[in-house]
């Protein structure tokens, strides 16, 4: 084992309450405290990200580096590559939360060749496999970075070169295995550079039929290598692209039924992406939970004065309690969990910001889940959301529903005065109130 990195940091991080001046103790995340049920860990199935917190040393287009991260500046790579991992899993078990994920590039360096890098990778995935068994941490999802390198300048599968779509192929097709090995649950599509920048220069049908073919190809080499893990794709309406395809859940879910791909990928549905398409994170999570596609979720939060995925960590319970009613009413996320795809500010300079940084967003989770089951618990939401498609089990509502009224059969109800609707209220704020009691009686108990 190499030397300690978080030398300030004892570990594991344990629980201290709302009363603890101690920084490095959680306030409210108490993995074993069970609410409605399960334990607060298996609810939020919490996991770190290595490329924000590992991986990228601070730098912005504007300068470099604030962040001591010494091993991404090791001449020899591997070597580097390695303590990162030391690093990682350190970081890991002393913050004690089950679940990492990590895109290939974020842990082996490329090297001069496919080969090369394919080898590093599975070197480093050697190391790993011996890491998770001695601390019991365990990989969340994998995924290959189809971004980053030049040759993906236009896209991975939607490339107008097929030879990048094969290049593509090659990555997915490694990262698919390495994610089985290492008894991954999820693995994540996230097309960063499928989209255009002009569509002077885009055929869009093409690059449709592409992306198809991409994601009918691994849910083939899923079958084949009997991955049981979930596919996930992430949604993201834009940036590194002027606008990318899988905009939404809702432009996901479509193309996906489209192309007769539904019921093999879910989605990670991601706060601050939702905020990038003009939606709330809440509507993102409703709309994949009400299609039966939740998969799992990057827990992050944009900047309001900002447009862009500043990928903050989360911070707001009043942000997160209904996401997670509509998780909890979905019955969890499944084989999913809260991957913290969140980055320190790049004046977060010190080694220990990085506790800080999950610690707080942990406890802001563990907040918003108390709020949420309280409201669940209560129950008015939901018997008055019930109540108000109430119409629907009727006689008429079957009717419709059922096939048996025509047009003209409603036409004559109406027409007869059967029929006289009468505007009812949606009672907006009445609905309000009760969301913020629900956080306000979590607050007052924890
Ligand atoms: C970028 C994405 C990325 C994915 C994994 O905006 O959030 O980090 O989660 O490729
Ligand atoms: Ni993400
Ligand atoms: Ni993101």
């Amino acid at each position: 084992m190499s030397e300690p990195f978080f030398t300030e940091v004892q570990g594991p991080i344990g629980f201290g309450g709302l009363d603890s001046t101690d920084p490095l103790t959680f306030k409210v995340y108490q993995p074993d405290r069970v609410v409605l049920g399960r334990r607060m860990v298996d609810w939020l199935r919490p996991g770190v990200c290595v490329w924000h917190s590992f991986s990228w040393d601070g730098r912005d287009m504007f300068g470099i580096g604030t962040l001591d991260r010494p091993w991404l500046a090791d001449p020899d790579e591997m070597r580097g590559a390695r303590t990162r991992l030391a690093v990682a899993f350190e970081f890991f078990s002393k913050l004690g939360t089950p679940y990492y994920c990590f895109h290939d590039r974020d842990v082996a360096p490329e090297g001069d060749s496919f080969a090369t890098f394919a080898a590093n990778l599975d070197a480093i995935v050697d190391e790993a496999l011996g890491y998770q068994e001695r601390t019991g941490v365990q990989l969340l999802w994998g995924t290959a970075n189809l971004f980053t390198h030049p040759r993906y300048q236009a896209g991975a599968a939607t490339n107008p070169d097929p030879a990048v779509f094969a290049y593509a192929a090659a990555q997915v097709t490694h990262m698919l295995e390495v994610t089985k090995r290492l008894g991954g649950e999820n693995y994540v599509l996230w097309g960063g550079r499928e989209g255009y920048d002009t569509l002077l220069n885009t055929d869009l049908r093409r690059e449709g039929e592409q992306l198809a073919r991409f994601l009918h190809l691994v849910a083939e080499h899923k079958a084949r290598i009997g991955f049981t893990g979930q596919l996930l794709i992430e949604p993201k309406p834009m940036e590194p692209t002027k606008h990318q395809y899988d905009y939404d859940s809702t432009v996901v879910h479509g193309f996906l039924v489209r192309h007769g791909l539904d019921g093999e990928y879910k989605v990670n549905i991601e706060a601050n992406h939702a905020t990038l398409a003009g939606h709330s994170f809440h509507h993102e999570v409703a709309y994949a939970a009400a299609h039966g596609m939740l998969g799992s979720i990057d827990a992050n939060r944009g900047d309001p004065q900002n447009g862009w995925d500043t990928d903050q960590f989360p911070i707001s319970v009043d942000d997160l309690v209904m996401p997670i009613y509509e998780i909890i009413r979905a019955g969890g996320l499944g084989t999913g969990g809260f991957n913290f795809d969140a980055k320190l500010r790049r004046q977060s300079s010190d080694r220990t910001d990085l506790f800080h940084a999950h610690i707080s967003g942990l406890d802001t989770l563990a907040q918003a889940l108390l709020a949420a089951a309280d409201l669940v618990e209560r129950g008015e939401l939901a018997v008055l959301k019930d109540a108000r498609y109430a119409g629907w089990d009727g006689e008429l509502g079957q009717a419709i529903l059922g096939g048996s009224a025509s047009l003209p059969d409603l036409a004559a109800r109406v027409a007869s005065g059967e029929v006289d609707p009468r505007p009812v209220s949606g009672s907006q704020e009445r609905l309000e109130g009760l969301v913020n009691q629900s956080v306000w009686r979590a607050n007052r108990g924890a």
